[in-house]
């Protein structure tokens, strides 16, 4: 069986400077991805064929981010049963709230697990992949749990310092 990988779609190259954020965590927590520009309204057939191919050669996991009318992780979703995460990004005017509607209201049984908009939705998409991942891999599963870890530990420090210069 081939080895189970990420995709990571972006609706422009605009949305890479956010999406860095994804494929960063994506590489410390060692998950193999790939990293597409596809658009829902610019490139339908091509996203099409890249999600098919990518489904068949063992995509675990899309994450779709888009900005303004964002349909790209709505329209991945009903190209695929892998599960679909959408990050809503700010591209315009109204701040990602445009995204954030158009990616999170989906009709039932075509669920896109959305997460917030921007930067720490595009962590966020990073973190659920590798979760769904580590479902079924003990070793992705122990360096989470290890990086979780971290995360307290860096909390708490900056508590430890806060009270030093604050007592
Ligand atoms: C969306 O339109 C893209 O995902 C991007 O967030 C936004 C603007 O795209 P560009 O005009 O910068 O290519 O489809």
């Amino acid at each position: 069986m081939d080895t189970p990988f990420v995709a990571v779609l972006m609706g422009s190259d605009s949305d890479l400077p956010v999406m860095d954020a994804t494929l960063g965590i994506l590489r410390t927590l060692r998950i193999p991805f790939e990293v597409k520009i596809r658009s829902a309204h610019r490139t339908p057939d091509a996203t099409r064929d890249y999600v098919e191919d990518a489904e068949r050669r063992g995509c675990a996991v899309f994450v779709c981010a888009a900005g303004l009318a964002a349909h790209l992780a709505g329209a991945v979703a009903g190209m695929t049963t892998r599960p679909v995460i959408g990050v809503p990004l700010d591209a315009g005017p109204l701040k990602g709230m445009d995204a954030l509607l158009a990616t999170v209201q989906m009709p039932g049984g075509i669920p896109v697990a959305t997460v917030a908009i921007g930067k720490a939705g595009a962590k966020n998409a990073a973190w659920l992949a590798a979760q769904i991942l580590a479902l079924s891999d003990p070793r992705l599963n122990e360096r989470l749990r290890a990086a979780r870890a971290a995360n307290t530990a860096d909390v708490l420090a900056k508590d430890a310092a806060l009270q030093e210069q604050s007592g």
